[in-house]
C-alpha cells in the first residue's frame, strides 16, 4: 500500500465539489488515511508550494490557495501516487481527460480543483507537512479484498 497526499483547493470547497471528488477516490478503490478543513495559513501555502517560488504564476497560486478553507487528506492503495495523479487529470484542466475530475469539472489552470503529490518523494514531504502521524489512521476495510488481489 502506499500512500499519497490529496487536497481540495479553494475552488472546490466554494463550489460545492467536495463530495463529488472524494466520491471519485473512493469508487476508484482508494482508501481514506487522513482528513482535515481547514484554512491555510501563508506559511504552509509558502512551504508546500516552494518548488514554484519566482515562477509567474507563484503569488498567484499562494492568494489562491490561502483565500477559502481546503480539504487535505491521505489516501492510500497500491500505486496510489500515480492512480490518483491520473484519476486527477492534467494540471491544466483544457487538456485533462475527460473521465478525469479536472477533465469533467474544471477549465483553467489557476483553479484546478485539486492538489496530488507528484511521486514518492513529494508524497512523503507533503504527508509530513500537512499531517502529524497520529491523525494518519491504519484500518482494514471488509471491501479491500474486492479491491486488492
Ligand atoms: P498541484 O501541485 O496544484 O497539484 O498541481 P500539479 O502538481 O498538477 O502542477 P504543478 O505542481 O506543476 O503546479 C502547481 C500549481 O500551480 C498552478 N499553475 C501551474 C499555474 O497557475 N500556472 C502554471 O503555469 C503552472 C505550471 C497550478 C497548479
Amino acid at each position: 500500500m502506499e500512500r499519497t497526499f490529496v487536497m481540495i483547493k479553494p475552488d472546490g470547497v466554494q463550489r460545492g465539489l467536495i463530495g463529488p471528488i472524494i466520491s471519485r477516490l473512493e469508487a476508484r478503490g482508494l482508501r481514506l488515511a487522513g482528513m482535515k478543513f481547514m484554512m491555510v495559513g501563508k506559511d504552509l501555502a509558502e512551504r508546500h508550494y516552494a518548488i514554484h517560488k519566482g515562477k509567474p504564476f507563484y503569488d498567484g497560486l499562494i492568494e489562491y490557495i490561502t483565500s477559502g478553507p481546503v480539504v487535505p487528506m491521505v489516501w492510500e492503495g497500491t500505486g496510489a501516487i500515480d492512480l490518483v495523479r491520473r484519476t486527477v487529470g492534467a494540471t491544466n484542466p483544457a487538456t485533462a481527460e475527460p473521465g478525469s475530475i479536472r477533465g469533467d469539472f474544471a477549465v483553467e489552470i489557476g483553479r484546478n480543483l485539486i492538489h496530488a503529490s507528484d511521486g514518492p518523494e513529494t508524497a512523503k514531504f507533503e504527508i509530513g507537512l500537512w499531517f502529524d502521524d497520529a491523525e494518519l489512521v491504519s484500518y482494514e476495510r471488509d471491501a479491500d479484498r474486492w479491491v486488492y488481489e
